[in-house]
């Protein structure tokens, strides 16, 4: 198989495939880096409303927190069930055509640290540990509740992505239903599993750990890489090298790998345009469905939009909306700038 001419790549995770051509990216890197001036964020913003001791847009103030700071999202996509009344009512006269149901849940919106300024890369391992395992803790106590099926923890970041405003926090959305993305690698990994014996993220670890081309860095029980099937640029999964079904399972050595590796991943797609990077990132594992999912493997997927600086980004437009994802560099290309940028973070190389 030439890698060189344009091909398409299949995402075993999801069972969708990506269309490659490498052909067009051939044009040398020059490597400019359109700077865009960053403000200079204050440690405190009284005007912030995720800042320690300020007052939210509902009049709830927020407590004096030293590490992390949960609270139930004051606009909350999804209700309690006590707060949902009834199935909604359905206009269905031809069955599957007009298809709804009720969906129960609950938001949640966690600050990383008391610092308005300080994103996941510029924290210190200890402080993502605080992070991670308040995201554990919600995610124990969410995944327990009866209406509860999916736990999914996230981080936008990045005006680019939508996000409100730059305190640095992650949401979670706790749903009755597994949701599309999870739902479809609950799937794919249980065919897996089921036909060979052996699970999904295991094997293709073991297989990216042998060539090493697309392995962007690694400690004691993570590995991050540029995945195969990658559809964003820079895409990163972030893999467990230990099969586990979830973050809760993790002990705390493994949380603090996972701290450490989310920090050198954070460090790297800063050092790439050096620019506060944007992103979307999540965690996946397995549902809180009641089920043994003894085919689900713990991993988070890194989706950034930038593309070549800080100002060029990817647009999901034309054949990727009506046809399906395309990428010209390669997931090789991008991992090997990935892993040569350094580990220091920009703003703080002497
Ligand atoms: P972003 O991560 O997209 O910036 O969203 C921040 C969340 O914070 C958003 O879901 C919530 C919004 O509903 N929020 C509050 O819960 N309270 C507030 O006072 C403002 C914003
Ligand atoms: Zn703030």
């Amino acid at each position: 198989m030439n890698f060189d001419a344009s091909h398409r790549r299949k995402n075993p995770l999801t069972g969708q495939w990506v269309l490659v051509s490498p052909h067009r990216a051939r044009r040398p890197w020059m490597g400019q880096k359109e700077k865009i001036a960053e403000p200079d964020l204050p440690e405190y913003d009284p005007s912030c409303y995720l800042c320690p001791g300020n007052t939210r847009n509902n009049g709830k103030i927020n407590p004096l927190y030293t590490h992390t700071f949960s609270f139930d999202n004051d606009f909350s996509a999804l209700l309690p069930p006590d707060h949902v009344n009834g199935e909604p009512e359905s206009t269905a006269t031809e069955p599957g055509l007009f298809q709804a149901e009720a969906e129960t849940g609950l938001c949640k919106v966690v600050c990383f640290s008391p610092k308005h300024n300080l994103s996941l890369p510029e924290l210190s391992v200890d402080e993502i540990l605080h992070v991670v395992n308040t995201w554990a803790d919600e995610t124990v106590s969410l995944g327990a509740k009866s209406y509860i099926q999916y736990v999914q923890v996230f981080e936008n970041k990045g005006a680019v992505m939508g996000c409100s405003q730059p305190h640095p926090h992650s949401q979670i959305w706790a749903t009755g239903h597994v949701p599309n993305e999870p739902a479809q690698e609950t799937e794919e990994q249980r065919k897996y599993f089921s036909t060979h014996h052996s699970c999904m993220l295991c094997d293709y670890l073991q297989a990216e750990n042998n060539s090493k081309v697309r392995i962007v860095a690694a400690n004691e029980s993570y590995t991050a890489l540029v995945p195969f099937w990658a559809v964003w640029p820079f895409e990163i999964l972030v893999i467990a090298n230990r099969h586990s079904p979830d973050l809760p399972t993790q002990n705390q050595d493994q949380r603090r790998c996972f701290a450490d590796i989310l920090k050198q991943v954070t460090i790297k797609y800063d050092n790439l345009f050096e620019v506060s990077f944007p992103y979307s990132m999540g965690l996946h594992g397995a549902p809180y469905d009641n089920d043994a999912h003894p085919e689900w493997h713990f991993h988070a997927h890194f989706y950034p939009p930038l593309l070549r600086s800080a100002v060029v980004k990817k647009f999901m437009v034309g054949f990727e909306m009506l046809g399906m994802p395309q990428r010209d560099l390669t997931a090789e290309t991008a991992a090997e700038r990935l892993r040569n940028l350094p580990d220091i973070h920009y703003k703080h190389r002497g």
